[in-house]
């Protein structure tokens, strides 16, 4: 009788944990309404039909560090780091790229569906690098 309570327990305490881990990936994402694609300007500007987009990395920073893009355009980021070695993580497109000083760093993605997608840091550039993150923030062609 103990034992069975206690595996009822168990059973609620996993599910309650699993839905507050579910619940915290879920809401992570934001949401990009309609008044969005009404008011954000795509950043960059269109170079044969791709949405080319200069991005500066710097302790603690990417400028900018939102970056607006219509869904289905080829997007072209070309990456320069003002001091030290960083780095673009944007696990939504596959992305890994390190961006590192006295070069330009290109990497090119097909923006997807509507929606926000983060990016972070992706060197250790010392104290600061976890608050180096963005967001790639698609917003509907119209
Ligand atoms: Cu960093």
């Amino acid at each position: 009788m103990k034992n069975k309570a206690l595996k009822t327990l168990t059973v609620l305490f996993t599910a309650l944990i699993l839905s507050v881990a579910l619940f915290g990936c879920v809401s992570e994402q934001k949401q990009v309404t309609k008044a969005d694609t009404n008011t954000l300007v795509p950043s960059g500007k269109l170079v044969n039909g791709v949405r080319v987009i200069a991005v500066q990395a710097k302790r603690f920073e990417f400028m900018p560090n939102t970056i607006v893009v219509k869904a289905g355009e080829k997007v072209q980021l070309d990456m320069t780091s003002l001091d030290d070695a960083h780095g673009i993580s944007l696990p939504a497109f596959k992305i890994s790229q390190d961006i590192l000083p006295g070069k330009t760093s290109t990497v090119t993605f097909t923006a997807g569906a509507v929606g926000s997608y983060p990016f972070h840091c992706s060197v250790f550039c010392g104290f600061g690098h976890l608050d180096m993150k963005g967001e790639i923030v698609v917003i509907a062609a119209k």
